[in-house]
């Protein structure tokens, strides 16, 4: 009986990690005109779930240096929300945004969107991901760029790694190197230790005094 509870849960996550994909992740953003254009608007790798892209009329096909492509396939809903008349509604326009959140990999130096079969963009994004300058910037993160970027790098993505370095990216609760930072400050503090002196000589007269008052008292 105990072992069913225990293969429950352990089964939910294999499942959910079919499904959704957990890693290191492209989020690319796309401007796309309607049977027209596409164009890169934002390029950018974090930790996350990678979505699903299996059906649809666009295609994205990643190419890589030392592996063969892989493909990705969505249809863009080209719609956007509107507040109109105390209500929200939902209207049709040719120019949308599309996030993808696709699985990344080392190598990534193409990427190549198509519309029913033809080309509507071709990106080289290779030194957008890595340019190896000794500077972490622009779309790079420790992810993409390891080079440039450090694992505490504020490069937008929180690396939760113990590295004796608090990443600016991550809560103080998600990186234990940063509470250690605030531990250090505060006792490093030269005020605190003023106030330390201070109180500890005050606490010293008042006993000082009371003994006094005691002894003349008797
Ligand atoms: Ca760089
Ligand atoms: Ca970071």
């Amino acid at each position: 009986m105990r072992s069913k509870y225990l293969i429950l849960p352990f089964l939910v996550i294999v499942l959910a990690s079919s499904v959704f994909a957990y890693g290191r992740v492209l989020e690319v953003t796309l401007k796309i005109v309607k049977d027209d254009y596409v164009s890169l608007e934002d390029l950018k790798t974090k930790i996350g779930f990678a979505g699903e892209y299996e059906k649809g009329n666009y295609t994205v096909t990643a190419s890589y240096d030392s592996k063969s492509s892989e493909s990705f396939k969505f249809t863009p809903k080209f719609e956007i929300n509107v507040f109109e008349g105390g209500i929200h509604k939902r209207i049709g326009t040719n120019v949308i945004r599309q996030i993808l959140y696709l699985p990344y990999d080392d190598g990534l130096s193409v990427l190549e969107v198509t519309n029913d079969g033809e080309i509507a963009g071709i990106f080289p994004v290779r030194d957008l991901l890595c340019n190896e300058d000794s500077i972490c910037g622009g779309n790079e993160t420790f992810i993409s760029c390891p080079l440039d970027c450090e694992s505490h790098s504020a490069d937008g993505v929180c690396m939760a790694i113990k590295d004796n370095e608090c990443d600016p990216d991550c809560s103080f609760e998600r990186d234990s190197d940063c509470k250690k930072e605030i531990k250090e400050t505060k006792q490093s503090d030269p005020l605190l230790k003023i106030y330390f002196v201070i109180i500890a000589l005050i606490l010293g007269f008042i006993i000082y005094l009371s003994v006094h008052l005691f002894v003349r008292r008797k």
